[in-house]
């Protein structure tokens, strides 16, 4: 599959490349949503890698087809209808910029709100893309929550529903984000390396959830720095642990760097949910999770505050070293 339009690459000469690796990410954990120790193998990856594949989610196949379709119905429209979409202050259509602060990368995008109280219009988008995505956000939601709830059963951190309220809360800040990253064919002047779809980084919310075409690009960073390929799996979602949740459990659980490099040859279409909480909750380490003497490793700050700081940060910049205890 291979949309159509293709942006200049000309007018974005700073975007940037990267040493291609053929490091592939072998030992992804792969996780069954309906396996009894289901739970036990989420947190032993959250705690390893912050990033784990999922099977068995029970989502439809149909229900995210018809949503890609849709999407490469938008991104197959010519420039500046697109353009109609944007700029996305902060949701819309965005093309090469990400975020205001200067950052770009070799993909086009389309970010939506998907708080439960209420959308935020965006001129330009089909009755049909609107209904699909609530449909897929609504599973999405389901899911993290899912997740979140066995997550809090393994850690022992009281209601299951410690963490999941945050989302499933009508005030939640959830995000929703359709990227494609079109293929450079005529720009092969790169010898050898490969072009920087998406920059490093790490989410700011509690969890993220991934599903992209069968079309890999997406790459992590282990504990030790080293980049990894994962290899693309269109019928699997992969789950990524965002920063808030590592300071939620006091670093047990790891926030993921992660970026996407664009492929040569073909279009890489992904959809992203991200779970964030109301904007007044507090981001500190749960009480319960806490160990006799055990002490914070962060400052103290609400959502709102750690969102609005994050926002006049570069993608790549160590967000949570901010507030972090020294
Ligand atoms: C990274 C995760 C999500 O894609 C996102 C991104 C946001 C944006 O694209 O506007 C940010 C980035 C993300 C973190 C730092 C700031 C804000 C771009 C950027 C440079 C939607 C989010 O919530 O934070």
């Amino acid at each position: 599959m291979v949309v159509v339009s293709q942006p200049v690459l000309e007018a974005f000469p700073h975007i940037k490349t990267c040493r291609s690796t053929s490091n592939v990410f072998t030992e992804i954990p792969v996780v069954d949503l309906l396996h009894p120790d289901a739970k036990t193998l989420i947190v032993e990856a959250c705690k390893e890698f912050g990033f784990f594949k999922v099977v068995n989610h029970g989502v439809s196949m149909e229900s995210i087809a018809r949503l890609e379709d849709e999407a490469v119905k938008f991104f197959s429209l010519p420039q500046p209808e697109k353009e109609k979409s944007g700029p996305p202050n902060p949701f819309g259509y965005g093309n090469k910029k990400i975020g205001p602060n200067g950052d770009v990368g070799w993909v086009e995008y389309l970010l939506f709100t998907a708080a439960t109280n209420g959308k935020v219009i965006v001129p330009g988008i089909s009755e049909s893309l609107w209904s699909y995505m609530d449909e897929y956000v609504t599973s999405m939601r389901n899911m993290a929550c899912e997740v979140l709830e066995m997550i809090a059963d393994e850690l022992r951190i009281g209601p299951r529903d410690m963490l999941s309220r945050l989302l499933r809360d009508e005030k939640s800040d959830c995000l929703f984000r359709l990227n494609h990253y079109p293929p450079w064919s005529d720009l092969q002047a790169l010898s050898g390396r490969n072009l920087i779809g998406f920059g490093d980084h790490t989410d700011p919310q509690l969890i993220s959830i991934v599903r992209s075409n069968n079309i890999s690009g997406l790459q992590i960073a282990l504990k030790d720095g080293t980049w990894v390929s994962v290899p693309a799996d269109h019928s699997s979602f992969f789950i990524n642990v965002g920063d808030s949740l590592q300071v939620l459990t006091n670093g047990r659980l790891r926030s993921v760097r992660h970026r996407v490099i664009a492929g040569s040859l073909n279009s890489r279409v992904s959809m992203i949910f991200f779970g964030g909480p109301p904007l007044t909750e507090k981001i500190v380490p749960l009480a319960s999770i806490m160990e006799r003497g055990e002490e914070s490793l962060y400052k103290e700050f609400t959502w709102y505050e750690y969102k609005n700081s994050a926002y006049k940060t570069r993608l790549s910049d160590n967000r949570l070293g901010l507030y972090e205890k020294s």
